[in-house]
């Protein structure tokens, strides 16, 4: 028995750009007269560039003060500032792990799909050198609910021709989670603290083809109707 298909987060789990982001969004916030740290950063994961923006203007008490253009601009300006440290990224950031499960789903015919809610996706795929090794990624930019609604992740199962009962979803943030369960796949977390994850491993360096075959397994055997 083996899953259909692992449908993989992106900021988290293939790489780590949380840090970019936090630099980018820290920038913006200052010039707003609002401060923020990385603890508060660590919320946004998983959050939308527009939703992530309201966190930081509800957080700073300045929502009154940022129409509709204004805000446009802020995240216009802090995607900017995003973009420009994107070209940091080499195939060397792909977080430990990643790459050998990532060809031992292809040797083992289990379809590789992305669910990452950023915009920057497909650039960061390339310069990661990850291109080719996705079956389908599913378009953000076409995503009418973010995290945690399970809409990205559905858009993924259908791109990919599976169900959700016959995949695996892979998140490290709370939002994801609840929108893998939401799904109807089984979850896995990554890294510390994260709530309702079927499966939580500390680092993607446990992430690998045995562990995932072993849970899945697992899995059935429990759901499996009694006879
Ligand atoms: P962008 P994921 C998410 O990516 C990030 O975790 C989140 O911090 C970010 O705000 C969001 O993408 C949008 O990113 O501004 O590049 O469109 O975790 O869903 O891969
Ligand atoms: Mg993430």
């Amino acid at each position: 028995m083996k899953p259909q298909a692992v449908i993989f987060d992106l900021d988290g789990v293939i790489t780590d750009t949380a840090h970019l982001h936090f630099v980018a969004w820290r920038t913006v916030a200052a010039e707003a007269g609002i401060v923020i740290d990385e603890h508060f950063n660590d919320g946004l994961k998983g959050i939308s560039r527009m939703a992530s923006l309201e966190r930081i203007l509800r957080h700073g008490g300045k929502e009154a003060e940022f129409d509709q253009a204004a805000r446009e601009a802020v995240a216009a300006r802090k995607n900017a500032i995003y973009v420009e440290a994107l070209s940091q990224l080499t195939p060397e950031s792909v977080l430990p792990g990643i790459p050998a499960l990532l060809a031992e789903l292809k040797a083992q015919g289990v379809k590789i799909g992305l669910a990452s809610v950023s915009l920057n996706a497909p650039a960061i795929l390339r310069a990661l050198g990850l291109q080719t090794h996705f079956d389908f990624c599913a378009d953000a930019g076409k995503l009418r609910r973010s995290k945690p609604d399970p809409e990205i992740f559905l858009a993924a199962c259908a791109g990919l021709n599976v169900t959700p009962a016959q995949c695996i979803g892979v998140e490290d943030a709370q939002a994801g989670i609840e929108a893998i369960n939401a799904s109807g796949m089984l979850s896995v977390g990554i890294g510390k603290g994260l709530r309702q994850a079927d499966l939580l491993l500390e680092s993607t360096v446990e992430l690998t083809w045995s562990r995932l075959q072993h849970f899945w397994n697992q899995q059935q055997r429990e759901h499996a109707p009694s006879h």
